[in-house]
Formats: structure tokens, C-alpha cells, sequence
């Protein structure tokens, strides 16, 4: 993960004001230590965008609860979003798990910020694209955690545990139980979840006759195809500083944004995908 996008040498060639049609932004998580806002200033100072898509966990409502980490950087993205506006940006902001209270008023506009819980994105190619958090997701998600776990040392250790365990059965005058079955019957059923995750994000789309679906929340940069559905995650700017966007001529692209080293960026060709 060390490695920076191809897609940022497109904005290191025109660096400041590079326009593009769309920005997508999502796991800010301003009010926390963790929130990487000065590379996200640098950022918004070097892209202007026609709309702007706040994807979600922009403010850790969960944490300022907890008393707030809230240092002037933070009021300068609000500001600089608000400047936007004023400047003829769309902004729409769909709150996500970690701003949910905000999930309340969607539908509402403030300060020209509309609040939605989830859109469509038209690119200029006519492609469609669902804008939704994707905590909406996390059923899924959950239990494919759990099946990776147990997948790779549970059954292992389940076929170790079901003698001794037996052994116990028998004494307490209980009949033959196999732990190994039972987990390998249970991870049977989780294994359809995790095509479930995938399933679901394309369900999503479908469901919406759309090409795609651009969310957040795994804090994962993501561009690929899922069951014919163009999946595409905007990342995080809390550990891998990525957002997505539309560029004049129409293309989504994921760009990464390297913390500190701004200048660096006008060197860096480097070839590699962005991993999934
Ligand atoms: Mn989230």
C-alpha cells in the first residue's frame, strides 16, 4: 500500500485547479486525531469540482460525543467545502454510520449542502452510479471476517478439539458430537456470505437498473467489477488518503494523495493498480 496510484500524476501535471466534473470523499472522520486534514486541504486547494460528493463519515459523531479533537484544520475543510458552494459547487453530503445523526435531515439543504442517504451519479458517458455509505453492508461483511478466521485455523483446530471434546461428552453420558462437522456445516453457510457482500453490492445496482455503486466505509480504495456491477470505493482519508473522481472527459479514477510529501508527487510515475 505504500505505492501511489497512477491516477495522482493526473493531477500532479496541472497541480492547482485542476477541474473535473466530480469529487468523491468519504471517512474523513474530522473531531479525531486520526483525521488526515491536511493532506485532504491540499486536496480540495487543488481540485475544483462541478459536484462534490461527501460519501459519509465526514464528521465521527461517535467520538466528538466523547469530547471532540477539533483543531482549526478542521474548521478550514468545512470552510473550504462552504467556499465552494459559494463558488457554484453542488455539494451533496450522505451521512454515514459515524455521522448518522445527520441522517435524520436528509433531504434538507444547509448552507447549499444538500443531505441525502443516497444518490445516483450520472458520469458524462451516461454511466449510473448508486452513492450510498455502505455501512448498509456490514451484515455481510461481519461474517465474512468470521469465515476468513475461521476458514484458516478454526477448522484445524475444531478436528484437534473433537476428540477431547467427545471424550467429555462421553463422560457427562452424552452421544458423539463432531465440532469439525458442525463449524465445517456453519462455514458452508458463511461461505455464500461472502459472495453474499459482493451479491449484495451488485443486487444494490441492479436494483437501481445502475452500472455501479461508489461507496466508503471499509476505508479501502477499490475499482473493480463485481458480477458485471462497477465497484468503486473512495477510501479514506484517515490511513490511505484516496478519493475518486470524474474527470472532464468522463473517466472515474481513483486518486491517492500521499501525506506530507507534496512536492514528491511531481516525481512519482509508478505503474502498479490500485490494490482491491
Ligand atoms: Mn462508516
Amino acid at each position: 500500500m505504500q505505492d501511489i496510484s497512477p491516477h495522482a500524476s493526473f493531477l500532479t501535471e496541472e497541480a492547482a485547479g485542476s477541474r473535473v466534473r466530480a469529487v468523491f470523499i468519504s471517512d474523513v472522520h474530522l473531531g479525531t486525531r486520526n483525521a488526515q486534514v491536511m493532506p485532504l486541504l491540499d486536496f480540495l486547494r487543488c481540485v475544483d469540482a462541478d459536484v462534490i460528493y461527501l460519501v459519509g463519515d465526514i464528521v465521527d459523531f461517535w467520538k466528538v460525543r466523547r469530547g471532540p479533537h477539533w483543531p482549526q484544520t478542521h474548521n478550514d475543510v468545512v470552510q473550504k467545502l462552504l467556499r465552494k458552494v459559494r463558488k457554484g459547487a453542488e455539494v451533496i453530503f450522505i451521512p454515514g454510520n459515524h455521522d448518522e445523526v445527520l441522517r435524520d435531515y436528509c433531504g434538507m439543504q444547509f448552507g447549499g449542502i444538500r443531505l441525502e442517504r443516497s444518490t445516483m451519479h450520472t458520469t458524462l458517458r451516461g454511466r449510473r452510479y448508486v452513492v450510498m455509505h455502505g455501512d448498509e453492508f456490514d451484515v455481510v461483511v461481519r461474517t465474512a471476517k468470521w469465515l476468513a478466521f475461521l476458514g484458516d485455523r478454526g477448522y484445524e483446530m475444531a478436528l484437534w478439539l473433537n476428540a477431547p471434546l467427545n471424550w467429555l461428552r462421553r463422560s457427562f453420558g452424552l452421544g458423539f458430537w463432531s465440532l469439525s462437522a458442525y463449524l465445517k456445516y456453519r462455514v458452508k453457510s458463511a461461505v455464500s456470505f461472502i459472495g453474499s457482500f459482493e451479491e449484495a453490492v451488485a443486487a444494490e445496482a441492479r436494483r437501481h437498473a445502475a452500472d455501479g455503486i461508489i461507496c466508503g466505509h471499509i476505508h479501502h480504495p477499490s475499482d473493480r467489477q463485481i458480477n458485471g456491477v462497477h465497484y468503486l470505493n473512495c477510501g479514506d482519508w484517515v490511513e490511505s488518503c484516496s478519493a475518486l473522481i470524474e474527470t472532464l472527459d468522463g473517466e472515474l479514477r481513483i486518486v491517492r494523495w500521499p501525506v506530507g510529501v507534496r512536492d514528491e508527487l511531481f516525481e512519482l510515475t509508478l505503474p502498479d493498480e490500485v490494490p482491491a
